[in-house]
This record gives C-alpha cells, structure tokens and sequence, in this order.
C-alpha cells in the first residue's frame, strides 16, 4: 500500500550485500544510531549480484527499496539511485581505495612494488572497467581493453621500471565488481612487466590476512578510512600502505529517485 510509511512498505528491511563487505558493518551501525532497530528496521545479507536483482524488479513497478549502495559502481549508471543523506555521518563523507601490500615487498619485488605505488585511476576509469564486464565481457579482455585505450596513462605506471624474469606475485581481492576491475588492470600491468601472476578471490578477513600474513603480496582494495577500517587498525602494523589508487569513492545507504519523500536516513523513521 503506497499510502503506508515506507518501512512498512518493505517489511523494514534494508537490502543488503554479503556478510564480510564493510558496508554491512557500516549499515549495522547505521541501524543503531539512528535507532532504525527501534522501528525494528533489519539488515538482509545476501550478495551484490542477489541485491541488484532485486532492485532492478522493484525499479521496473517503482517500488519502495533501500540497498546498500557505493560508487564506483555500475548500479548508479544503470539505475538513477539517490544516496540517502547521513546526519550523524555514519558513512563518511568520501572514501578513498587504497594498496596495500605485505611488509618487504619492496626489498623482495622492487618492481613490482615500483608499479604498484604508481597505480591511480579515477572512479569514472573504474566505472568503464566495471561496466563491461557487467555487460558480459571477461575481466582479463575488460582489463586488456581498458589498457589499451589508456596507454599514455599505464606508461606513466610502468616508465623506467625494469622487466623481471622467472618471477611471480600474488595479488588478493574481493570479488566485488569495483575490485575486479582494479584487480584485473593492475594484474595484467605487472604482466606486462614480466611477472607471472596469480590473483584469488576470498573473503575480505581472509584477504587481509593473506597480506599481512605474507601469503600475498598485494591487494588494490582497502576502502578507507570507513569500510575497511577495522581490518586496518588490526593489521596496520603487519601491512604497507602504499596510499591511494582511487579517490572520491563513496559508501551509503541509496534509494531510487521516484521515492521523494525519503531522502535522509532519518526519514526511515517516518
Ligand atoms: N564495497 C565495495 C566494499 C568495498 C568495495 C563498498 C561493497 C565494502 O567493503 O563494503
């Protein structure tokens, strides 16, 4: 009923990603601050592919849905979606990716350290990536494309660097569109430099600890200072941060645009 508040409308329930994403923790607390659990407003854990599915059904009839959303990603182009707005500035206000590598890769792979302390792009260059693949196209040919259309901005990450032989590196991701994109550039980068590379998904703990643990050598997807912050302060000391490789990424709560009365998270409560 269209007439009922819009958590009534959809049950309470904020349609959320899989468990481990720093998004979900941020929304945990959302829900506390803003005393969304009062109204006994909830959190469903299921997978970005399973939350953009259901988002594109009730987009198409124009029902009430609140996602977890973020930038860059393809459901903003795709969808014309609003962030809600965060008084009490759970989310922050922008989120920068950051990339991380285990200690002494410098001393170990000096070029491929090199290459990654260079790597920087921007949310609309991530977006491109992350669109085609979306559209079917394989990561590695997606990350290929996007290299060759960009080989002024690439040679300026590779300029100098000398090529290796007989080594190998392993990178770590999550296998969120966004970290797919980076993930793939960067890997056929350090393949271009002569590396042979391995990159596996897993879970986000598992990826930091892989890196902190030694048992890889990179990752391109810390989203500081919020999402990943508690991976952060727990393995600060065991990492290196080699700072940002994408700034002006944000983290939220979103809506589409034909729900005009909701615009901040306080209007949940409505
Ligand atoms: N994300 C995309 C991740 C980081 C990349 C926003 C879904 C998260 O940890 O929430």
């Amino acid at each position: 009923n269209p007439n009922e508040p819009v958590g009534k409308q959809i049950n309470y329930t904020i349609t959320g990603i899989d468990a481990g994403a720093g998004i979900m923790a941020s929304t945990q607390n959302a829900i506390k601050d803003y005393g969304l659990d009062k109204g006994n407003w909830q959190l469903q854990t299921s997978s970005t592919a399973a939350m953009t599915s259901t988002l594109d059904k009730d987009y198409k009839k124009k029902l009430p849905i609140v996602i977890t959303g973020w930038t860059p990603h393809w459901m903003f182009t795709k969808y014309k979606l609003k962030f809600l707005k965060d008084p009490k500035n759970v989310y922050g206000k922008a989120e920068d990716i950051h990339t991380i590598t285990r200690k002494n890769l410098k001393q170990d792979k000096p070029e491929a350290y090199e290459m990654l302390d260079r790597f920087h792009w921007t949310p609309k260059q991530m977006s491109s990536v992350m669109i085609k693949v979306n559209n079917g196209e394989e990561p590695s040919q997606a990350a290929k494309n996007w290299i060759k259309n960009n080989s002024k901005q690439v040679s300026e990450w590779t300029k100098g660097i000398k090529h290796v032989h007989n080594q190998s590196i392993k990178m770590t991701y999550v296998a969120w569109d966004s970290e797919i994109a980076s993930t793939n550039v960067v890997a056929q980068v350090l393949k271009s430099l002569g590396y042979k590379v391995t990159i596996q998904a897993m879970e986000m703990q598992p990826m930091w600890a892989a890196v902190a643990g030694n048992d890889a050598d990179a990752m391109v997807s810390a989203w500081l200072p919020k999402t990943s912050a508690v991976f952060y302060k727990d393995y600060r000391s065991q990492i290196d941060d080699l700072g940002i490789n994408l700034r002006g990424a944000k983290v939220g709560l979103a809506v589409p645009y034909y729900m005009t009365n909701v615009n901040s998270i306080e209007d949940l409560k409505k």
